[in-house]
């Protein structure tokens, strides 16, 4: 048996799970930026309720959250980056449905709304979520914002809540001594 695979077959310590660092979902003080699209608003207007109602019950003051309506997915990624610029917001939160059925250029828009919203956070350091239905139909979508598969609104709340808290964390003495 060569030692490669020996070490692979070699039973180790079990790890211990409740260890290493992780992100709380208290909302508490924290400032929340929400951009959403106007385009297919009947179904973004859910995934902004749900948002909303997720960082109310986590504790965020209403004052707290900042809501800007652009006219598309497309636009997202611009005022995503402004917000975070302002270094004003713990995490901006990106909301927005986009149907095949609408367009065909579908996987063009998905793609840059995805590749626009990473690059931002990743350019800024500082955390986004995404909220963004990309769905085949107007019944796929609804499904997804509070019907029968969840609320993508509600996810992105509480990614933003637990990106938010990670970020501090890791940038304090408290997060490192967790680690
Ligand atoms: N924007 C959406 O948010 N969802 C869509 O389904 C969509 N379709 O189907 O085209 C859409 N297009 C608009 C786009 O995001 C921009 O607002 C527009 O191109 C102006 O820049």
């Amino acid at each position: 048996m060569t030692r490669r695979r020996s070490i692979l077959s070699r039973s180790t310590r079990s790890v211990d799970f409740s260890k290493g660092m992780r992100g709380s979902l208290n909302g508490r003080g924290r400032r929340f930026a929400i951009v959403v699209s106007r385009f297919n608003e009947f179904i973004t207007q859910r995934l902004l309720q749900s948002a909303c109602d997720v960082l109310g019950q986590a504790g965020v003051s209403e004052k707290h959250i900042q809501i800007i309506w652009v006219p598309g997915a497309l636009e997202l990624p611009f005022f995503t980056r402004k917000l975070l610029k302002t270094r004003k917001f713990d995490a901006v939160i990106a909301l927005a449905c986009v149907l095949r059925g609408d367009t065909y250029h579908y996987e063009c828009v998905c793609h840059e709304v995805t590749r626009g919203i990473s690059q931002t956070a990743l350019e800024t350091g500082l955390p986004v979520a995404t909220g963004i239905i990309t769905a085949d139909t107007l019944e796929q979508a609804i499904d997804r914002s509070g019907l029968k598969a969840g609320n993508k609104g509600a996810h992105a709340a509480l990614t933003a809540l637990e990106i938010a808290d990670l970020n501090q964390r890791m940038a304090s003495k408290k997060g490192r001594a967790h680690a």
